[in-house]
């Protein structure tokens, strides 16, 4: 990988994304604790996302790395188990706690986007099935007005769903993430359904309460599927991935209408329920197909991959980009992107040529108007616990020790200037 200099457009607004689960630490009243706490530990190093970056006392600190950093957006989460201890109980030192966080971003000069559901369920709604049921829909929308009407002033933008095609995966099919459950394609299929439409009737919440200049939208995980051959049958197991993984939640999100493996249909109603496309984009998957095995995904050799073995490929954004805007005409904004790399020694590049995508799609008129950068500290990554580093600062978990990287040293100069002058400043 080698990037040309380019400019980004005007306007033009780059910052990062966080989860709550991911950086706060502190909270065991959400299913994701107490599937850490399992024994033997699901997580691959055996960490707990008890400690993660201890955001929840650092927040002042890590607000200042954001400023340092240049950004000026921020998406972040709240933990819905601390908003809502119990069912219908909300706890208002909670919310006096994210409006301070909001506050701080705010003189900052950093807009803040919130995230209500980003993989973590208070364990009142685990037990009665979470998305599995309705249940967690009715209780996003309840959620979506508690936030709004306590922190709607300080919000500038709203997501109000994360990935539910990769909450889905993960949990019923490949049993990695709570509930732990292994090759369940119906229950799979069931929770993106609910969780799609979950995000219908929080999005509902949030404009009524909030009225029409609200930001409101979702974040999807988008990935480019690409047969591994012309054969007829990996191009065929190719599109069904992407069929079953992105296209029917993304459009159950976007206009209400459910089509297979989700259902049929418009449950809520159709209508539009974007006001911006988010685009959570990292790789792309070559799919090849075989009767004895079914479809799997493989590296080609020679590909450029991160430390996690995810193909690197920056024009898959631009085809996803250009994609979904022709389908939904709403702006483009690239809620997550990054990658993880111990070394930080491909983050910049990374860093560059997704920027350097989003600067051409512009130019030709896709109208992508944000990035934010997964992610500000190296985290608490799921079944990967601290083992796998995607921040621009890197976190020492022991001293909590932030340090930014060579890649946030460049981030802040793009955030700032709006241009890329080439690799040599790497
Ligand atoms: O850490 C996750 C995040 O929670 C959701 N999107 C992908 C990231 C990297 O795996």
């Amino acid at each position: 990988m080698s990037v040309s200099p380019f400019r980004l457009p005007d306007g033009f607004l780059l910052g990062t994304a966080t989860a709550a689960t991911q950086v706060e630490g502190g909270e065991s009243g959400h299913d994701w604790a107490a599937f850490c706490a399992l024994v033997p530990s699901p997580i691959r190093d055996g960490t707990t996302c008890l400690r993660a970056c201890d955001h929840w006392n650092r927040m002042e600190e890590d607000v200042a790395l954001q400023a340092e950093l240049g950004c000026r957006i921020h998406r972040m989460g709240l933990e819905w188990s601390r908003l809502e201890p119990e069912e219908g109980r909300f706890d208002e030192a909670a919310f006096a706690h994210y409006r301070r966080e909001l506050e701080l971003l705010r003189e900052a000069g950093i807009l803040p986007m919130a995230t209500l559901f980003h993989f973590s369920l208070p364990l009142w709604l685990a037990r009665k099935g979470g998305f599995e049921s309705g249940a967690a829909a009715e209780a996003l929308e309840r959620l979506a007005d508690a936030c709004a009407a306590r922190l709607g002033d300080l919000v500038e933008s709203w997501c109000t769903v994360n990935e539910p095609n990769v909450y889905a995966v993960k949990g019923w099919i490949e049993g990695a993430w709570p509930p732990g459950r292994k090759g369940d394609l119906r229950a799979a299929f069931r929770v993106m359904r609910n969780a799609s439409l979950a995000h219908v009737a929080a999005q509902r919440a949030l404009r009524r309460r909030l009225g029409p200049s609200a930001r409101i939208g979702f974040a999807q995980h988008v990935r480019c599927f690409d047969p591994a051959t012309r054969a007829p049958w990996d191009v065929l197991a190719a599109r069904l991935l992407d069929r079953l993984f992105q296209a029917a939640s993304t459009e159950a999100m976007a206009t209400g209408r459910l089509s297979w493996p989700l259902g049929r249909g418009a449950p809520q109603g159709r209508g539009d329920f974007c006001d911006f496309l988010g685009l959570n984009y990292y790789a792309t998957d070559r799919v090849r197909f075989s009767l004895r095995t079914g479809y799997r995904t493989e590296v080609p050799d020679g590909a450029p991959v991160n430390d996690l073995g995810w193909i690197i490929d920056a024009e898959g954004l631009a085809r996803l980009a250009r994609r979904f805007h022709a389908r939904y005409r709403k702006p483009v904004w690239i809620t997550e992107n990054g990658t993880c790399d111990a070394a930080d020694a491909f983050r910049g590049e990374y860093l560059a040529a997704h920027l350097a995508v989003c600067a051409r799609l512009a130019a030709e008129g896709v109208p992508v108007e944000r990035y934010y950068h997964w992610t500000l500290l190296d985290n608490f990554e799921w079944a990967e616990g601290e083992s796998a580093p995607f921040g621009l600062v890197a976190t020492d978990f022991a001293t909590q020790r932030r340090t930014v990287r060579p890649s946030g040293r460049l981030f802040a100069r793009i955030a700032r200037t709006l241009r890329y002058d080439g690799p040599s400043v790497l």
